[in-house]
């Protein structure tokens, strides 16, 4: 786990000292919507603990990488069909703006594939 927690709004919102619209929770994970929605469900799941991205997390802990992933499918058969992409942008030019590790679940809808 990296040091840059300290000043990181996913850790703040996982330690409940922001708030957010919590969908689900585990003792390791935390699913929450996206504040900008792009499909009917869009959520975000994130560990609890810091990590700067997916790669990051698989290398140091992929135990809690496969707990975010149960806890994608977990959402999006409660929210949506059990149907669901699972997006982890990794760096700027991928368009990751938050720079703790998240998966963005996304469905409830057909969706298309258009990333770049
Ligand atoms: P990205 O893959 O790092 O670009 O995704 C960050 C997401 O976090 C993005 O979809 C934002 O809408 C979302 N988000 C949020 O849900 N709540 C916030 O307070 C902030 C960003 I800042």
């Amino acid at each position: 786990m990296s040091d840059e927690s300290d000043d990181c709004l996913f850790c703040k919102i996982a330690a409940g000292d922001v708030p957010a619209d919590v969908v689900a929770q585990t003792p390791t994970a935390l699913a929450f919507r996206d504040i900008s929605p792009q499909a009917p469900m869009h959520v975000l799941v994130v560990p609890r603990a810091h990590y700067g991205d997916i790669a990051q997390l698989a290398a140091a802990e992929p135990a809690l990488l496969a707990d975010v992933v149960a806890l994608a499918d977990e959402v999006a058969g409660d929210l949506a069909d059990g149907q669901f992409r699972l997006i982890f942008n990794s760096g700027p030019r991928a368009g990751q703006s938050v720079f703790h590790v998240h998966g963005h679940v996304v469905g409830g809808a057909e969706l298309g594939w258009t990333p770049a």
